[in-house]
């Protein structure tokens, strides 16, 4: 194995990022273990803040069969997201992403600073559909587990469609009532170009994409990570994610949740 620093591996990923060129898996030449790749992920999130960026808040990964399937992987991980990855409303540029690819997302909001994971979810004042723009800097998207987490868990881009506010039963209730909107069995559909090309119900993320946000809590408070007001979880994939292309329409719809949707545009930037 390769002598390097975790600063060497998290230069490697930046420049795969920064170039569009894609790289070989780390784990090929480096003896890459998870603790090691959760530093080279911040690492690399702290060069984006360094460069100005803000935190947006935190993303699961493989939290559904459907993604653990596709990739080929079975540990949920998580990863980083900051404001510069939000879609924003205009045409999306494709430009300097090396193969990028889009999956509906369930998104919470935190309402409050969560000093406690145990107070993660009471936290939420609102949740919302929406998707997530992946782009693996390693070749083909194969990689092993520390490959994709020092990578932020592929994270490029995210966007959301309307949140709609958490309304609780009265404590006394909640055993029986779920959160409104109930959000644990709602059929999502992607359609690209008009056409539903993959559907999937939210309970495919760990039965219940709540069961994601308590672990996002978890795992943060882990890493010393406090989640803070205004901060969003994306709870993971819900179908297999599908490849983007120039000039695509996109729409993440569910019963009762609403829209999100991105429109990439023709031109790709050099
Ligand atoms: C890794 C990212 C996984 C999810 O929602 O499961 C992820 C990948 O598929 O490249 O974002
Ligand atoms: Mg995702």
């Amino acid at each position: 194995m390769a002598e390097f620093t975790e600063a060497d591996l998290a230069g490697i990923l930046h420049g795969a990022a920064a170039s569009g060129a894609a790289i070989g898996k780390l784990t090929d030449t480096y003896d890459l273990d998870l603790p090691g790749a959760y530093r080279v992920q911040r690492l690399n999130i702290d060069r984006r803040v360094a460069a100005g960026e803000r935190i947006a808040g935190l993303k699961m990964g493989f939290t559904s069969k459907a993604k653990m399937a596709q990739m080929g992987l079975t540990d949920v991980i998580w990863g980083i997201l900051t404001d510069a990855m939000a879609a924003g409303d205009g045409l999306y540029d494709l430009g300097g992403l090396i193969h990028p690819k889009v999956e509906p997302e369930i998104v919470f909001r935190i309402g409050r600073r969560v000093e406690d994971p145990a107070d993660a979810e009471a936290a939420v004042d609102a949740v919302a559909l929406g998707y997530e723009i992946l782009d693996s800097r390693f070749r083909d998207y194969k990689f092993a587990l520390p490959d994709v987490v020092a990578d932020n868990a592929s994270a490029a881009g995210f966007g959301i469609g309307p949140w709609r506010p958490v309304v609780r039963a009265p404590a006394a209730a909640r055993d029986e009532s779920p959160p409104d909107p109930d959000i644990s069995d709602v059929p999502v559909t992607l359609a690209v170009n008009g056409q539903p090309v993959s559907s999937a119900s939210t309970a495919a993320i760990l039965g219940d994409p709540w069961e994601s946000l308590r672990s996002a809590a978890r795992l943060a408070s882990g890493a010393g990570i406090v989640l803070e007001p205004g901060w969003i979880v994306l709870a993971g994939g819900i179908t297999a994610a599908v490849p983007l292309n120039p000039g695509d329409a996109i729409t993440v719809t569910a019963d009762g949740l609403g829209t999100a949707e991105l429109l990439t545009s023709r031109y790709i930037s050099p």
